[in-house]
Parts: structure tokens; C-alpha cells; sequence
């Protein structure tokens, strides 16, 4: 199927207004005057939050009630999501504000839109309910006009908002496994218009909605449709005038019709412009935007405006040939984002949006899958402006409350997404749902349906959300995200929507990375009639965790590298694939997950606080074609080892060859392979090793450089020559871990003779679900051995401090798991009770003071008595 349509850009869908006049934001209580007929300002600061403000905070009199003065954006959960609790304030918060209006909005009609408060927002106007809108993250704008008292030609009046995040059975998203962050954590407008305007308040379009029908036969026709509302007392007879602009600014045409109105009536116009013949098209690497201002004038005055940015492209979607673009093939190479970060929730502003997506445009990224809810309009209007191709979608997410409220409700979000972006030339593609089939109808993780009622209803909700995508824009393709379950075949689910989103995880949660290729062949196999786009896949990276021996969930970042590495072969090698997301761009909140950074998915590319990881250079070299070279080892800069051993470097380069000398050790020449990585296994010194890279592009030559801080240790404990340093071990692990201190806590060993190391237990790590409590130090704990005799360090006599680190990894009643610690034939702790003393998954550490004398070393035993000893990191000082 060819999409011939083109479609275009609402700014900011509050305004419905424009780049080359957009005005900067005005504090509340300036009006800001766009010369026309559209004035409007944020109203972002001098809000009061008032976390407990009940049924009451509407009231003007309340002003006596505490709270705290914000400035928007802003979410009250930023820091409660992180902390060792697994819940988070899930409640409602109240904002009030007062705003001032002047003679000039006197006969104005008034709005009030906000960009987005997380989920229900019950809106006050000087105490009078004025609405109630459901859905944390699309926009919505009421009317206040008729709540406003004028006195001497000016207005003050009390906003009041009710927020509340609480969970709520009929509101999308049930379960998201992303923080539900609550607040206004969008911008507020406060929007001026004459009485003759077009009527953005419904589903807050923005108003007009924009096609260009004739593009892919190279005709520049521009259809431009509205609605406008005459909200005086008397008839209006008016133009509606359509100026379309080239990206310089240049006027290429315009077009005028003429219309009369009653009063209090609302008709729908349309009008189409021509651009002239092939106008200049749009794509990722040159994303071209023309402008159109579409506007109204009565009596030589002009009463509204709106301007939309669009780009002329039309586009395809294959099963055998994935996507093209204005009639050629183009791979779309993608990511997937989440909208926070570190120290702000979700509450990001425009400058934060601004810098992910230029991070991930940098990366070399064509596209992106804005999971799972619509984003800023910052978000659509930036990936216009970079060329960043994009599936949105609505948070039906795991589950469905199969009532007419929740089917009612996620439609209302479908209709509200599709027209706030319906003129984005970056979008292609609306999501109707994300893994439905994951969880039960009681919200609980199943593998496989059985309930064939709660399926048939199911299916049923899925096709009438997917045609109501249809039926709002034939101009885009439906898609639906499923997990790696035979059930979506099996009960008819992955042939609902024309484009089929697969989330695979093979080789992280389960299987090995080969099979991802092998899941997606069988897909292709079985349904060959179906588009395929691969929406997730991931492996998550701690930067305080490194190996030599990369294992799958050990989140370290060489893991997570083999992971995309591996992945991205098989990808190249499938050119059926209609573009694939890897999960995620960024570390997000995920506030009922453990790993070693609590309540944190750290499958980003870059972290948490917006550091790219190494493997965000993997992706640089195989996608962006600037000339690059990149020591892949950023995230190990500080390590320790022996000087004996060979330690692996990694290189990322996009062209032919490289070089790489360590302390001025020129090391051979590579030739960067197929997914564009090379290696070499070289020798560090202690302290400061300095290593660059260099390749040439044409004339020009490429360099990087890094310095590593190598921590030398002597196996040999019995024989050493050199004093006692401290050893600390990241027991379990064959990981190092680097804490706060800068202390490296090496890799777990099995003793031998002379040295050190583990006697007995198994490797393994704490489950996915639990949060390990009451530490800053996370990652240790997080793998550990379990049954384990002891561990024994051959160290000369003397006297020894030794701390043992311990966490419950299991939630045991009291006495099933006891066990002593004998150091050195002393009997020190007798039944050790973990869970029942401390608390499940509680860090603790013990430190004993032990003589080693007559060349026993150190030896601790942990003998049972019930369960097994477990054991998570040990520090031995002198
Ligand atoms: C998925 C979900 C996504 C999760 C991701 C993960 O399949 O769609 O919301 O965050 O897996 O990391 O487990």
C-alpha cells in the first residue's frame, strides 16, 4: 500500500502556531501579541501545589491552605519513584494560580490548554468546575471565556487544578512498568482568539489539518481543513486565507475563500493550495519543511491564526521489502524513548526534549517509537525538524479493563493523539496497544490465554481501536507491539493491525541471541503477508559494572555491547524487516524493578542522567557516516587486574582502518568488521595507561583518546613480595564492580592454593522484582553465592580486618535459611537469620578482626544449617 498523502505540523498543538514567529515564553500575566489575531502565553510559574488540598483548593477562600510555590513543569514524584519504597505518591495534588487579563481580551474568547497533566485533571475557574479530562499524556483545552468577571476592563481570576495519579481501572495505562508520575508536567497556554476562531478545543488539534493528497505524483496540492466557530452575537461573513511559505521563507502561493456564519455556529472549510509541481521533498537527511498560515478575517481584521509546518513525502510499507520513502527503500534504523530523567521525573522542559532527540539524531537514529504514550509537542515538532521518523501510540498497555468506560476512554486518547500530530510530516505510523496479551485480565504475568472469553472481548476492544485509528487518518498505518507469544497468532490478534510491532528479548530474559534471528525467520515463515517491525530489543548496561566475561543479566556494559552487537548483525541480515526500536534510547524510571540501580530500566543507550554508554558508539559507527573512531571502554576507565593478564579494548570505527597504541605501544592495524568493531587484547600498567586511536577519512584523520586508571593486585597472597593492599571482592560476580569511593571490587575467583577465593557456591543474581534496601552500593549486592562453604584468603600472619556483605535474596520465613560464620576455627556468629533479623533483601555488612597466624591465612567458614550460606562481596584491609 502507498501512502500518497503528506501531512503536516501543528506547533505546539496549544498555539497552532509557528516557527519564524514563535515567541519566546512570557511570564504570567504579559500577553504576548503574535500580530494577529492569536495571542498566547505559557502561564508556567507562580503556581501553588498543594499536595493534600482534598475537595477544597477550588475555593477561593482556601488561599490560607500549604503548599508550596512551583513553576511548571512540574511532578511531585520525582524522588519518591527512587527510593527503597516500592511505592510512590499515587494521590491527588492540587495547583492554583492566579492570572490577570487586560482590556485587550475583553472580547476575546479565552482558553486555557495544557500540554499534559498526569492523568485525571479537574479544571477550576474562579470556583466553577469547568472540566475534566482523562489521560496523562495528550493535551486538552477548555474554553473559560464565560467564567470570566471583568471589572474596569480588566479580569483576575483563580485557576485551580486538581490532579490525580492515583491508579484508575478505566484510564490507560492499567500497568506500564514506567512511573506514573503525577503533576502538570507539561506547559500551560493561556490563548487568546476573536470571537470568529477555529476550534482547537476539541481534542485539541491546533484546529486545522493538513494533506498533501498528490505528492507521490510529484504535485506540490495542499488540502487544508477546518472548522471554525463564530462565538459573537451577530453573522460573520469572513475569508479564510491559506498562505503556503517554502522553508526560506519565500510566499509560493495563496488561496482565499469566503464564508458566512451565524452566530453560535460552528461550519466546516477546506481549501487546497498549490505548491507547484515536485516541491522540495522531505526525508531524514534533509528534512525540508514549508509553512502554511492559515488564517481568518472579518471587516479587515484578522480574527485567528494558525501556522503548521509540513513536509511533502509519501511512504510504503512492504512484508517482503520493509519501508520506503518517497518511492525508495529506506531502512528505518530506530530507538525508543521514555520522557524522564534523573532529578526531574517526567517534568521535562522543551530543552530537555530538545537534547534527546538531538542525542539520538547524533546517534545516527532515522526513527523513533514514542513508547508507550504521545510526547511533548516539542517531541513531534523537533522530529520534524531533524528528520526523525516516528510510530506513536496510546498507552493500552499488558492488560485491558474490558468496560465501556476504558474502551471509551482509550479511543478518546487515539482521537486526541492522531489529531495533535496529524500534521507532522515525521509521523508514519499510530500504535494501538503494547504487549496486551502479557498479563491476565487481573492484571498478573501469564504465559499463556486460556481464557477465551476475556480474549474474545479482548480482540474485539483491539479492532475497534485500531479502526478508529483507520477511520481518523487513512493517511498513516496501524500498529500494535506483541511480546514473543504464540497467542497473538493463535487467537487472531497480529493480524488486526497492517503493521506487526514484535518486542523480542532473546539472550536477555531468556534464550540465547541467536535466536533472535530464528524467531523473526519463523514470523516471517508464517506470516508472510505481514509487515514486520521489530519494536523492542534490549539488554541492560550498568557503567559501575565491567567484565572480561560478559554473561546475559549481568548488566555490565560489555554484555550489553555483545548484545547489539550480535542483534545488529542479524538485523543487516534480514532486509524484510520494516525497521526495528531498540528498547531504550535512555535509562527510565521503572518503579517495581530491583537490578543494580533500584526502580531504574537501564536498557538506555545513555544513562539516566544523559551520558551516552559505550554501546551508543556501536550504533554511531554503523549509523551516523561522519567519520568517527571511539575506544569503546569509556565506562571502564577505572579497573584493576594483574600485570600478567591481557585486557580486551574495543574500538568502534566507521572507516577502513584503525590503529590504537597504549603508552606509546603502537599495537597492529585493524580493520574494522561487520558491525564495525575492532579488538585487541593488550597489556596494562599500573596507574595511568594512555591509549589512542587513529584512523583516516580521505585527507582528514580521526583520533580518540583515553586514559585508564589500572589497579594492579597480586594473586600470589602467600608468596608476594609487595605489602598487603586492600582486597575487595564482588562476590558472585564475574564482574568488577567500581563504587563511589573508587574502590574496584574485583571479580569473584575459585581459590587455589597460595591465593584466594570461593570455596563452593553457585553464582547468581537477585531476581528482577526484588529491591535490594538500606545501601549505596546496589550492584554488589546484587550477585552473590549461594551455598557456599567459605572463603579463603592465603594471606601472611597478621592481624586482618574483614567485612562480610550480606542480603536476603529470598523472602524466607524465620529459620530457613541459618547459618554460622567461623573464621579461623572461631565460632563468631551462631545461626544466622538474614530474613528474620534484618528483613528481606536488607544489605548488611559484618566486620570481624582476625589474627592469621602460623601461615593459615584467613579462612572463613559457613557452614548451614538450614538453606544454604549465601555471601555477596568481602573486604579484606590489614
Ligand atoms: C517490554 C515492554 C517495555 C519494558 C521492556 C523491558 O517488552 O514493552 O515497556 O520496559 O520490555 O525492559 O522489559
Amino acid at each position: 500500500m502507498v501512502r500518497k498523502d503528506l501531512v503536516l505540523v501543528a506547533f505546539g498543538i496549544c498555539i497552532g502556531i509557528l516557527t519564524s514567529h514563535r515567541l519566546p515564553a512570557q511570564s504570567a500575566g504579559s500577553q504576548a501579541d503574535a500580530g494577529t489575531g492569536r495571542h498566547f502565553y505559557t502561564i508556567d510559574d507562580g503556581w501553588k501545589y498543594i499536595p493534600e488540598g482534598l475537595a477544597y483548593a477550588f475555593d477561593a477562600r482556601r488561599d490560607d491552605l500549604p503548599g508550596q510555590q512551583v513553576s511548571l513543569p512540574h511532578t511531585w514524584n520525582a524522588a519518591d519513584v527512587f527510593d527503597d519504597d516500592r511505592t510512590y505518591r499515587r494521590s491527588i495534588g492540587w495547583y492554583r494560580k492566579e492570572i490577570h487579563l487586560g482590556k485587550e481580551s475583553e472580547h476575546k474568547r479565552v482558553f486555557l490548554c495544557f500540554e499534559g497533566a498526569h492523568q485525571v485533571a479537574d479544571v477550576y475557574v474562579n470556583g466553577a468546575f469547568i472540566g475534566r479530562h482523562k489521560g496523562g499524556y495528550t493535551a486538552f483545552t477548555f474554553d473559560i471565556t464565560g467564567q470570566l468577571k471583568w471589572t474596569n476592563d480588566s479580569s483576575t481570576a483563580l485557576i485551580a487544578v486538581q490532579v490525580n495519579n492515583a491508579h484508575d481501572p478505566y484510564v490507560p495505562p492499567l500497568s506500564i512498568g514506567y512511573a506514573s508520575y503525577g503533576g502538570i508536567y507539561r506547559d500551560v497556554w493561556l490563548i487568546t482568539t476573536g470571537a470568529l476562531h477555529f476550534t482547537g478545543v476539541n481534542n485539541n488539534s491546533g484546529g486545522v489539518y493538513i494533506t498533501t493528497p498528490d505528492i507521490a505524483s510529484g504535485k506540490g496540492t495542499v488540502a487544508i481543513r477546518s472548522t471554525v466557530a463564530n462565538g459573537s452575537d451577530h453573522t460573520a461573513t469572513f475569508r479564510f486565507v491559506n498562505d503556503i511559505f517554502d522553508a526560506t521563507g519565500r510566499l509560493i502561493n495563496t488561496i482565499t475563500t469566503s464564508h458566512t456564519l451565524a452566530p453560535g455556529q460552528e461550519t466546516a472549510i477546506s481549501a487546497k493550495v498549490d505548491a507547484g509541481n515536485n516541491p522540495h521533498l522531505w526525508n531524514p537527511s534533509d528534512p525540508y519543511l514549508y509553512h502554511v498560515k492559515s488564517r481568518l478575517e472579518m471587516d479587515g481584521h484578522q480574527t485567528d491564526e494558525v501556522e503548521n509546518a509540513i513536509g511533502f513525502r509519501w511512504f510504503s510499507f512492504d512484508p517482503g521489502n520493509g519501508f520506503s520513502l518517497n518511492g525508495k527503500k529506506l531502512t528505518l534504523h530506530g530507538t525508543t524513548r521514555h520522557q524522564d530523567m534523573l532529578g526531574k521525573g517526567d517534568a521535562l522542559t522543551g530543552e530537555d526534549h530538545e537534547r534527546d532527540l538531538r542525542i539520538i539524531k547524533e546517534m545516527g537514529a532515522n526513527f523513533v517509537r514514542l513508547a508507550h504514550y504521545p510526547q511533548a509537542p516539542k517531541v513531534l515538532q523537533l522530529a520534524d525538524e531533524l528528520g526523525l521518523i516516528i510510530w506513536e501510540e496510546v498507552p493500552v498497555v499488558n492488560y485491558m479493563t474490558l468496560s465501556p468506560e476504558f474502551l471509551d476512554n482509550s479511543e478518546n486518547m487515539i482521537q486526541e493523539m492522531i489529531r495533535q500530530g496529524y500534521n507532522h510530516p515525521s509521523v508514519v505510523m499510530w500504535g494501538s496497544m503494547n504487549e496486551i496479551l502479557l498479563y491476565s485480565k487481573e492484571g498478573v504475568r501469564i504465559q499463556k490465554h486460556t481464557d477465551t472469553a476475556y480474549i474474545d472481548q479482548l480482540k474485539k476492544f483491539a479492532v475497534r481501536l485500531d479502526s478508529t485509528i483507520r477511520a481518523e487518518d487513512p493517511t498513516r498505518y496501524t500498529t500494535m507491539a506483541m511480546h514473543l507469544s504464540d497467542d497473538y497468532a493463535k487467537f487472531g490478534l497480529d493480524r488486526i493491525s497492517q503493521v506487526g510491532g514484535h518486542n523480542i528479548y532473546d539472550g536477555w530474559y531468556s534464550g540465547t541471541l541467536d535466536d533472535f534471528g530464528k524467531d523473526v525467520d519463523e514470523i516471517h515463515r508464517t506470516e508472510p503477508q505481514q509487515r514486520i517491525f521489530i519494536s523492542e530489543y534490549g539488554a541492560e548496561g550498568e557503567e559501575r559494572l565491567n567484565t572480561e566475561r560478559p554473561q546475559r543479566t549481568d548488566y555490565t556494559g560489555q554484555y550489553q555491547r555483545l548484545y547489539h552487537e550480535s542483534y545488529l548483525r542479524q538485523i543487516n541480515a534480514r532486509p524484510f524487516l520494516a525497521g526495528t526500536s531498540i528498547w531504550n534510547e535512555f535509562d527510565f524510571s521503572q518503579p517495581n524493578i530491583g537490578g543494580p540501580a533500584s526502580h531504574r530500566n537501564q536498557k538506555g543507550m545513555v544513562t539516566w542522567d544523559r551520558r551516552p554508554k559505550d554501546v551508543y558508539y556501536m550504533y554511531k559507527a554503523n549509523w551516523n557516516p561522519e567519520p568517527m573512531v571511539y575506544i569503546a571502554t569509556r565506562n571502564w576507565l577505572t579497573r584493576a587486574g594483574t600485570t600478567q593478564q591481557l585486557n580486551t579494548i574495543d574500538l568502534y570505527s566507521n572507516l577502513s582502518e584503525v590503529t590504537l597504541s597504549v603508552n606509546g605501544e603502537p599495537q597492529p592495524a585493524k580493520k574494522p568488521g561487520d558491525v564495525k568493531k575492532a579488538t585487541w587484547q593488550v597489556h596494562l600498567t599500573s596507574g595511568r595507561n594512555i591509549l589512542r586511536a587513529t584512523g583516516r577519512s580521505g585527507k582528514q584523520t580521526v583520533t580518540d583518546e583515553v586514559v585508564i586508571d589500572y589497579h594492579t593486585y597480586d594473586t600470589n597472597l602467600a608468596t608476594s613480595n609487595t605489602p598487603f593492599q586492600t582486597i575487595s571482592i564482588n562476590v558472585g560476580s564475574n564482574a568488577q564492580y567500581l563504587d563511589a569511593s573508587g574502590t574496584v571490587w574485583i571479580e569473584d575467583r575459585p581459590y587455589t592454593k597460595g591465593s584466594f577465593g570461593r570455596i563452593g557456591g553457585n553464582n547468581a543474581f537477585f531476581a528482577r522484582g526484588e529491591i535490594i534496601k538500606d545501601t549505596r552500593d546496589v550492584p554488589l549486592y546484587y550477585s552473590f553465592l549461594d551455598s557456599l562453604k567459605g572463603y579463603r584468603f592465603d594471606v601472611k600472619d597478621g592481624r586482618y580486618k574483614v567485612t562480610l556483605y550480606f542480603a536476603e535474596s529470598k523472602d524466607l520465613g524465620p529459620g530457613e535459611r541459618l547459618f554460622d560464620i567461623v573464621i579461623n576455627g572461631q565460632h563468631l556468629v551462631h545461626d544466622l537469620d538474614l530474613a528474620a533479623t534484618y528483613g528481606y533483601a536488607m544489605a548488611i555488612k559484618k566486620t570481624f578482626v582476625v589474627d592469621a597466624t602460623g601461615g593459615q591465612g584467613i579462612q572463613i567458614d559457613l557452614p548451614a544449617r538450614k538453606g544454604g550460606a549465601i555471601l555477596s562481596g568481602i573486604k579484606v584491609e590489614q
